[in-house]
């Protein structure tokens, strides 16, 4: 295995817009290169990359898959990483383990949505890029047009490396630029791109740019290391341009990836040692291990599968090894090579390498082996939510175990059961996103759910002092029950200091006791006189209030903000029981509280949305006047983009995603953030109230 040096290894990531033809060209470079020997082809499911039930049945690829393959001497390790702005966390996973990613584009359909976002989410990555014309053999292409927006969007640092000699149909093959020949039909010609292509390569080093202008010509061996540096300081990115399909420019492809991805030993890694200082990772076999998980897939078979990348060291079969963030470390049973679905166990890994690892539960993505931490990946947060019921009773806690696997696998999928609903809730990139998990569920850990809008967490309190009692009294045959109350209730909002207002002489001259409960922010007060109730019934009384407070009275929300003294009250010698005070307490809870102006509640959000600059009106207006939002101000957010920031009620943005998503074409993307509770208008109120009474235990 060790035949791998770090500089001979090429980990590159293919990125891009859905259906650009990623997948279809690593099955292609899994072909050329006569790794895998069968045909393969996304369209009719036999594809080796996606191997998956959900993305042969969808045709698209969900997942990252790991392949890889041998050409000139050099050991790539591929990741085809998925297209649709859905799966991102998939392919921002895979730029973690990678130094160069390779931006496919679809000649026909030019930039599209994802192309812009992983060409920015590659550069935060810190890797070097290179541009992937596919598909040259499709219709309509207007290759001059293609080649101007790929200057707008990627910047004059994108230069054509290889020119094609016809299209469509008529696509029969590749000119290099670096080493133009004549080449009759070539789209454009390669001896006019030439001299300005050799001046920007030598560009990236003054010596060599010295001596070019004094007559020298770097050769070719230079010329490739003042490419691959031109990469690494990302002042350079080279295109190149193929059709996966009828295989026209794979080789040359190939090729050049081989002489200018960026070999795994050049981009300088840094970690974060015990003491939180960085230090750098050095790619030496000999050294402490430092490896990185970037992806954890749950296969049904084999249970947890951990990829990772060897960064420094050399990872055993067998050995332990420290784990960041855990006393114990992790015993490596068994390490594989990856080839899609396929394992092969291997006896070790140097740096560079790309390996899984089969049973480690505490592994997961983004854990460090070694004693030092790498950085984590910067995935998405994930912003559409819904509420999951399982769709048989009794599947609980199967849902759950379910659920949390996904959880594990993917970065941009969370799930958290709501104190307050008491809802599921399961929140990813998009509906389609939440979608195929749901697919996954069925197939994988054979159970199905129901979903709906999620509740949103409302909160009940009052905004007026008001004062009431209840009786409680009741003869049946032998010993009756009988308790009586009288409290006052306060507005008591957050923030008030409990023990300067339960203290204050002129609110309660004849104070007894008070406590306070933080949960709900709520302040009891007891200013009983004359023992009109004995003190040991105060306990039941207490209760009945939070029996109230937990279950809300408008609309069973929880209720919040709210102070209550018990001044007076009655009892009988031989009905008056525990039972009888709680019950008498909620009596009086409920009819204060309807006099004391009671309200709703609602979650209000920080929402950031980013756009391009030509949406930021629309976005600004749709906040404002569909959704109740305050807008804050404008930020701008580099590219071309802005961020509107606001102040939006958590219930007007629960299907934002999709709003967004058909105002700026795809394009926006935004964030919430919970900020305060805030009343609720009356109107809303109102509905809300009116639903609550219809639907009352719709979810038991
Ligand atoms: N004409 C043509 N079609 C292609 C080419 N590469 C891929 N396709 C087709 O484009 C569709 C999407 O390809 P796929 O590889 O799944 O794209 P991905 O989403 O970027 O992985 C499939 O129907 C492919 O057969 C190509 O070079 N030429
Ligand atoms: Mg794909």
């Amino acid at each position: 295995m060790s035949k791998y040096t770090p500089e001979n290894i090429r980990n590159i990531v293919l990125c891009g817009h859905g259906g650009s033809g990623k997948t279809t060209l690593a099955d292609a470079f899994l072909n050329v290169t006569g790794t895998v020997k069968r045909p393969a082809s996304v369209d009719d499911g036999t594809s080796i990359c996606d191997f998956d039930d959900e993305e042969k049945a969808h045709k698209y690829t969900i997942e990252t898959s790991c392949v890889n393959f041998n050409w000139e001497g050099k050991h790539f390790d591929l990741f085809d990483s998925p297209g649709y702005p859905d799966f991102i966390g998939g392919a921002i996973g895979a730029m973690g383990a990678s130094d160069t990613a390779a931006i496919v584009v679809n000649a026909s359909a030019g930039i599209e949505v994802n192309t812009r976002r992983v060409f920015a989410e590659a550069k935060k990555a810190g890797l070097g890029r290179m541009v992937i014309i596919s598909k040259m053999d499709g219709d309509n292409i207007e290759f001059d047009k293609l080649i101007d927006s790929i200057h707008s969007v990627f910047g004059q640092e994108a230069a054509l490396f290889n020119v094609p000699i016809g299209h469509g149909a008529d696509f029969s093959g590749v000119v290099d630029v670096l080493n133009p020949t004549e080449a009759a039909g070539a789209l454009i010609d390669p001896n006019d791109l030439h001299e300005s292509l050799i001046e920007s390569i030598v560009s990236v080093d003054d010596a060599a740019m010295e001596r070019y202008f004094e007559g020298e010509l770097p050769n070719a061996e230079e010329m490739a290391k003042l490419i691959a540096k031109g990469v690494k300081d990302k002042v350079l990115i080279p295109v190149f341009c193929v059709s996966a399909r009828t295989g026209v420019g794979v080789k040359e492809l190939l090729s050049a990836l081989a002489a200018f991805a960026l070999p795994s030993n050049v981009i300088e890694r840094t970690a974060k040692n015990a003491e939180g200082e960085d230090v750098v990772v050095e790619p030496n076999p000999e050294g402490a291990v430092v490896a990185q998980v970037f992806k954890t897939r749950i296969d049904p078979f084999v249970q947890k599968i951990n990829y990772m990348r060897v960064y420094s060291g050399t990872l055993k079969t067998g050995s332990n090894v420290p784990l960041v963030g855990s006393r114990k470390g992790v015993k490596i049973a068994q390490l594989y090579e990856v080839q899609a679905n396929e394992l092969t166990p291997v006896d070790e890994a140097t740096p560079g390498m790309i390996v899984a690892v089969t049973k480690t539960e505490e592994l997961k993505t983004c854990s460090t082996l070694g004693e030092v931490e790498m950085p984590t990946f910067a995935f998405p947060t994930p912003m559409v939510g819904l509420a999951a019921f399982p769709k048989s009773r009794g599947d609980e806690a199967k849902v759950s175990i379910a659920l949390g696997k996904l959880a594990e696998e993917d970065s941009t999928f969370k799930v958290e059961r709501n104190d307050q609903t008491k809802q599921l809730v399961i929140t990813g990139m998009s509906e389609l996103h939440l979608q195929i998990l749901q697919e996954r569920l069925k197939r994988r850990d054979k159970v199905e759910l129901d979903t709906k809008e999620q509740k949103i967490p409302y909160r009940e309190t009052i905004q007026q002092k008001a004062e009431d009692s209840y009786r409680h009294k009741k003869q049946s045959g032998g010993a009756g029950q009988f308790g009586e109350v009288h409290i006052r209730m306060y507005p008591f909002p957050g923030g008030t200091d409990p023990e300067e207002f339960a203290t204050d002489k002129s609110r309660f001259p004849s104070l007894k006791e008070w406590k306070y409960f933080p949960e709900n922010n709520f302040l009891w007060v007891d200013s009983v006189v004359g023992g009109s109730i004995p003190a040991n019934f105060m306990p039941a009384i207490e209760k009945g209030f939070k029996d109230c407070m937990e279950n809300g009275v408008l609309a069973g929300y929880q209720v919040q903000d709210l102070c209550i003294e018990v001044h007076f009250g009655k009892y009988h010698p031989v009905d008056s029981n525990e039972q009888a005070f709680r019950t008498a307490a909620k009596g009086a809870f409920k009819a204060t509280f309807a006099k004391a102006r009671p309200s709703l509640l609602e979650p209000i959000v920080n929402l950031d949305v980013t756009v391009p600059v030509d949406k930021v009106g629309d976005v600004n207006s749709d906040i404002v006047a569909a959704r109740r939002g305050r807008p804050l101000g404008v930020e701008d957010a580099g590219g071309g983009f802005q961020t509107v920031k606001a102040e939006v009620p958590f219930a007007e943005i629960t299907t934002y995603s999709r709003t967004l998503a058909s105002m700026t074409g795809g394009q926006g993307s935004y964030t919430i953030e919970f900020n305060r509770y805030d009343v609720v208008p009356g109107n809303i109120q109102n509905e809300v109230v009116a639903k609550a009474e219809k639907h009352e235990d719709e979810d038991l």
